[in-house]
């Protein structure tokens, strides 16, 4: 190359870059977790032991002894179900740590299960990394046994407990942060100095994403029953608020804003029983392939993420019932999304204002009776609405199915499957974006 192309090239690119829309869009570790769409939430922990949901966190260490803990046969099921990694409660509530922490006299080292020598951290961690799944933390800031809750001196605790966590295990795909703030032993409420702590993890684990209610790279989505909007916004306003009681309005992290300041999409957090922790009551209440199959379509299915709980019983394994349950979701879901119709169409792609068209054609009628659409979120979440016809020989069109917005992936079911030989969808566009579509 000339030095007058270099120059020109470098001029081009600097054009390209000022003309390039400064809109939110994701950063390289949104980017890559929102492929993830599916992973496992362990609620471990004294709970497991006592039938609680909220330990008080005086119950006695002694209560946490796993007859048989087995990391493995859950990153086993958990990679079997189509699930991309794990994130367990290293520390709950009850601020019990199932790693033995050195900032707490609560922990599994005060435990009997394996004489005190135990780690379920660690033993999680490596059965996710010889599975090839990833291997997450939720660490929850409130803490009903440490003395120091409530206190500044608590953050530097909790700091140290994360600093602890994220430089000894992992690595670490998302750091989950629970908003619940209550009072701790001395009867204070703590002020969470979550600047530091964002700090700590991005320095250590600058791959990890963090979980709160607002964020900062994954929001909750304001409700635990496994729904999006239908209406789903990557992006979200979150100036003068805080994760916990100072959050936005449920419905809102339920949409999120169409123009909000910073990208932060949704991960939906919903448990396989009715509870978050093990309990013998509930064996015969995991939710039935039907019912996760809702909250696919209504998680995934509306661009988020889905954080699927399956808490570990008193063995230390996933009970045959949540195991047997998820194998069969996974086997409908396959069987649901087995062949994608648009592999034996022509495929034309073009625009017109404010709206880009994607036409498919088949040689002979197919029948679909699911619409999934894509929005490449590279450079942001464009797609405010859209429309799937179905387009007769002679030109007439009929209605599919319509929405609002896409993301990452837009799933719709439809009452009735639609014999068709030419299908054509419209999105309109804040500006110009790309989507894909695949049809079953
Ligand atoms: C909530 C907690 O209070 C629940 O116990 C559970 O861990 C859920 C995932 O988050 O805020």
């Amino acid at each position: 190359m000339r030095v007058r192309d270099v120059l020109f090239a470098a001029f081009g690119a600097l054009v390209l870059a000022a003309c390039a829309p400064k809109v939110p869009h994701p950063s390289f570790r949104q980017y890559a977790w929102q492929d993830l769409e599916y992973y496992m939430f362990c609620h471990f922990g004294p709970n497991t032991f006592t039938n609680l949901e909220w330990g008080h966190g005086d119950e006695d260490p002694g209560v946490f002894n796993p007859s048989d803990l087995d990391c493995r046969q859950w990153a086993r099921i958990a990679k079997a179900a189509g699930m991309k990694g794990i994130i367990i409660t290293a520390k709950h509530h009850d601020g019990f740590c199932l790693w033995p922490s050195g900032y707490s006299s609560h922990t599994v080292a005060q435990s009997s299960w394996k004489g005190g020598k135990g780690d379920v951290l660690r033993e999680l961690e490596q059965a996710c990394r010889e599975e090839g799944i990833l291997f997450g933390v939720y660490i929850s800031p409130w803490d009903r046994n440490h003395p120091t809750y409530g206190t500044v001196e608590y953050n530097k605790v909790y700091a140290d407990m994360l600093r602890e966590v994220h430089s000894g295990y992992g690595p670490i795909f998302e750091q989950w942060f629970d908003g619940a703030c209550g009072e701790g032993p001395n009867g204070k409420k703590q002020v969470y100095d979550w600047k530091l702590f964002h700090k700590v993890v991005r320095e250590l684990s600058p791959n990890a994403v963090m979980f709160s209610d607002i964020g900062p790279d994954v929001r909750w989505i304001g409700n635990e029953l496994g729904y999006v909007g239908e209406t789903n916004w990557c992006r979200l306003d979150t100036a003068g608020f805080t994760p916990g009681a100072g959050a936005p309005s449920f419905e809102h992290l339920n949409c999120g804003d169409r123009d909000g300041e910073a990208w932060i999409p949704g991960e939906v957090d919903v448990s396989i029983r009715p509870g978050w922790f093990y309990s013998p009551d509930t064996d015969d209440k995991v939710k039935t392939v039907p019912e996760l199959m809702e909250i696919w379509f209504s998680s995934v299915g509306r661009g988020a993420n889905l954080l699927l709980n399956v808490p570990p019983d008193r063995r230390g394994k996933i009970h045959p019932a949540d195991s047997a349950r998820l194998m069969d979701f996974k086997n409908e879901r396959d069987r649901l999304f087995a062949i994608d119709l648009v592999s034996g169409a022509s495929i034309k792609r073009s625009r017109s204002k404010g709206s880009v068209i994607l036409d498919a054609v088949w040689p002979s009628p197919v029948k679909v009776s699911v619409v999934e659409l894509r929005e490449d979120l590279l450079q942001g979440q464009f797609v405010e609405g859209f429309e799937v016809v179905s387009v007769s020989d002679n030109g007439t069109e009929s209605l599919v199915c319509s929405g609002t917005t896409i993301g990452h992936k837009r799933l719709l079911r439809l009452p009735e499957p639609v014999e068709t030989s030419h299908v054509c969808i419209r999105a309109r566009t804040i500006i110009r974006s790309k989507i894909s579509v695949s049809l079953y």
